[in-house]
């Protein structure tokens, strides 16, 4: 339903128009996009595959509904997402109304009608002209990667949670966009600090700001086991009761874990949990002697080190043990992915470690789950079922390959943010590299490794290892913003990123990123704007 109302700056190419429609209505005046939107058009992060600009304003006001396309599974809720994330800065209301007709002026539509394959699921496209925001995404995961669009298309004080002063301009113009890996991850270490509920919900509002969908948690190893086990109690009890350092630590019931399960899944983020074996395993071997290969418990580890610990092989209890484990996780996961970890198992004997993981592969494939573990997993009979995670290693991650396994790239030395961004960084480690904001976006996740074609690469995600990690403002800075440009390595094809022209971009979101609350890193190398 597009009036035509009568201003007085009315063009004289419309005066016909005025004169035919002038009892009805008025001729929008029409608002040149101003500096500010221009910039926010074109600062978009992860770079949107193509954003055209086509000069005028779309203001948000206090009447603009949000509206649906009733027949569009799951708009609704994406809507009232969107309602909650700028309605309080802007003060509307912004009603979310349902239809299956005509939309009316001043509202932001969403459909899942008319979209083309070319989006695929998770992509959308926006078109904006002064009356309207439009939507169309093939799932409701797309509408949700357009909110975040929208909510960087609009002033930073819309993240605010308080009533703000307008204008609420946007520039108008058609944004096509759709990722180029399906898996856009980060990996959260729950286990060498942890870290409670409310602090993984802001990680996950966080990372999904930029679009990533893939949370991976680390939820035990040497110095802590994180979650609540049934059958196997004293894991949590004992095991989560420590940590790096001989704090308190602790553990998610299985309560708590299902609601960052849910969390997530409302922000179309897969949860991925891993209990890290054969080694890493302290955390058990404290809690129930008979898994450590002596039969006694172990004490309890708060220090720093890794590759000492093993399950035994020689007794049956390991494997039942795996197995409770898997198919109380399985239970609590409503994704198809188990990580087992698999990494530095150094005291394990090489042929006790394959026999183990084609265990695992077993164990998990046996509740139903596909089985993910850290590319050393590449010594045992992986198939086309499995996931390879490289982290260090080439040539382990090119064998997974050959056997078949899909890979996840987290190359140390460009996306474990827990490396110090330099030498004078207090907080992390630098045992892989020095990661500056550059390192960590200028580079190809296609040509990166050797022998792992593209098509086994699902994607890339980004860990954040804890041993000198203590509080949220602690993760921040080490995520941000190097999250952000790994995100956009993950979303964005290679032929539309470039260094430059990101880091100008970056430099344009110090703003959103303070009102966010976000203790980020001010590298030297980005031209911040505040
Ligand atoms: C390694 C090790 C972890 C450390 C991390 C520190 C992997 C897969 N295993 O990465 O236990 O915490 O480095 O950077």
């Amino acid at each position: 339903m597009k009036k035509v109302r009568t201003t007085f700056t009315c063009a004289i190419g419309t005066s016909l128009v005025f004169l035919i429609v002038a009892g009805l209505g008025s001729c929008k005046q029409s608002k040149p996009t101003s500096p500010e939107a221009a910039l926010l058009f074109e600062s978009v992060i992860p770079r949107p595959v193509s954003a055209t600009p086509t000069g005028k304003t779309f203001s948000l006001k206090n009447e603009t509904k949000i509206i649906v396309d009733a027949t569009a599974v799951g708009a609704k809720e994406v809507a009232q997402y969107l309602a909650g994330r700028i309605g309080p800065a802007t003060g509307f209301l912004f009603s979310v109304e349902e239809t299956t007709g005509e939309v009316p002026d001043d509202a932001i539509y969403l459909t899942t009608t008319g979209g083309n394959a070319e989006l695929g699921e998770e992509g959308y496209e926006i078109t904006i002209d002064e009356d309207q925001l439009k939507v169309i995404a093939n799932s409701a995961a797309g509408l949700f990667y357009s909110v975040q669009t929208i909510r960087q298309l609009l002033p930073e004080k819309v993240e605010l949670t308080d009533v703000q002063e307008g204008p609420w301009d946007i520039a108008t113009g058609t944004i096509r966009d759709y990722p180029e890996f399906g898996w856009r991850g980060s990996m959260l270490d729950v286990s060498r600090h942890f870290f409670g509920v409310d602090d993984v919900r802001r990680y996950i509002d966080l990372i999904t700001a930029y679009k990533m969908n893939v949370l991976h948690l680390h939820l035990s190893d040497d110095q802590g086991w994180r979650i609540e086990i049934k059958s196997w109690p004293n894991l949590a009890i004992h095991g989560g009761s420590t940590q790096v350092g001989g704090g308190k630590g602790g553990y998610y019931t299985q309560e708590q874990y299902a609601d960052i399960v849910r969390y997530a899944s409302e922000r179309f983020v897969t949860i991925v949990p891993e209990i890290d074996l054969p080694g890493h395993i302290n955390a058990a071997l404290a809690s129930y002697g008979e898994l450590n290969p002596d039969g006694k418990p172990t004490e309890l580890y708060t220090g720093t080190d890794v590759g000492f610990s093993t399950l035994r092989i020689d007794r049956e209890v390991s494997f039942e043990f795996v197995d409770d484990v898997m198919r109380e996780l399985a239970a609590l996961t409503p994704t198809p992915y188990l990580h087992i970890g698999g990494d530095e198992a150094h005291v394990t004997k090489k042929e006790d470690y394959i026999a183990f993981v084609n265990r695992f592969a077993e164990i998990v494939k046996s509740h139903g789950k596909r089985m993910i573990g850290w590319e050393d997993i590449a010594q045992a009979d992986l198939d086309s079922n499995a996931v390879a995670q490289h982290w260090h290693s080439n040539e382990l991650a090119s064998e997974a390959a050959s056997k078949g396994a899909k890979i996840i790239l987290s190359p140390a030395t460009r996306v474990y943010i827990d490396m110090q961004y330099d030498s004078t960084t207090k907080l992390g480690l630098h045992w892989a590299a020095y990661i500056e904001v550059d390192d960590a976006y200028d580079w190809n996740p296609e040509t990166h490794l050797e022998g792992v074609p593209r098509d086994l690469i699902l994607g890339v995600e980004t860990p954040l290892w804890t041993e000198t990690i203590t509080t949220m403002d602690d993760i921040e800075y080490m995520v941000f913003p190097r999250l952000t440009g790994i995100a956009e390595v993950a979303w964005t094809p290679a032929s539309q990123r470039g260094w430059d022209n990101y880091k100008v971009r970056l430099g344009n979101h110090a703003k959103r990123m303070q009102l966010l609350g976000i203790n980020y890193y001010e590298s030297p190398l980005v031209p911040w704007v505040k």
